[in-house]
């Protein structure tokens, strides 16, 4: 089986991606490989996406998966975006960056936002050919917490046609929905066809 790294360091991403990849690829992730983070300078999530998997891949000498996400609020002007990590400061947890969030919402109706997720896998460190795929996925923001089920903003993003948060779906349901599982789909599509 083709050995991949995955360029992230975040165990909720780990578990999603392992996941959908189990049996297709022997995934091994950044953090069991020891490489080193570098800062994420883009301005988008692809660049940043680019910028993680040339690091793994240059670190590891191996193909490289990563992913860079976030979620973009529309009464925020697309915050937090691609600070979505670092929402409420560098180390931040999940639940500070929520109640930043939902302060900054307090007295907004409109609750639009999406997921948006950029995927890139590079054979090697300078790949001048990635693939690159982006995806995203739209919901609202709830005013409170619901469910216990993925990571990050997930117990406040409320899907309207499955009248749930996505952290009340199943691994298996998000990973199909998700911006996420629908950029990984279509970077396994490409895979193959390399193959
Ligand atoms: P790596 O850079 O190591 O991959 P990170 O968490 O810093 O880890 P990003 O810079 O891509 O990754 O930031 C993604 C953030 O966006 C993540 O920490 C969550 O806050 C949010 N996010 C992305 N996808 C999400 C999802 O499926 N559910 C909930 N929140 C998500």
């Amino acid at each position: 089986m083709k050995k991949i790294i995955l360029a992230t360091s975040n165990l909720g991403k780990v578990r999603e991606l392992n996941s959908m990849l189990e049996g297709q690829y022997n995934v091994v992730s950044q953090i069991d490989m020891k490489v080193e983070e570098v800062p994420e300078t883009g301005a988008s999530f692809i660049e940043n996406a680019l910028i993680k998997a040339r690091n793994a891949s240059s670190q590891s000498q191996l193909p490289t998966l990563a992913d860079d996400s976030g979620l973009v609020v529309d009464a925020l002007n697309g915050e937090p975006g691609i600070y979505s990590a670092r929402y409420a400061g560098e180390n931040a947890t999940d639940e500070d960056n929520i109640v930043k969030l939902l302060s900054r919402m307090d007295n907004e109706d409109d609750r639009g936002a999406s997921f948006w997720c950029a995927m890139v896998f590079v054979r090697y460190a300078s790949d001048p050919e990635p693939i690159i795929v982006e995806k995203s996925w739209e919901g609202q923001i709830l005013r409170e917490l619901k469910g216990k089920n993925g990571f990050g903003y997930d117990p406040i993003f409320y899907l309207p046609e499955l009248n749930c948060t996505s952290a009340q779906l199943s691994a298996e349901e998000k990973n199909q929905k998700s911006h996420r599982g629908q950029a990984l789909q279509e970077i396994l599509k490409h895979l193959l066809s390399l193959e």
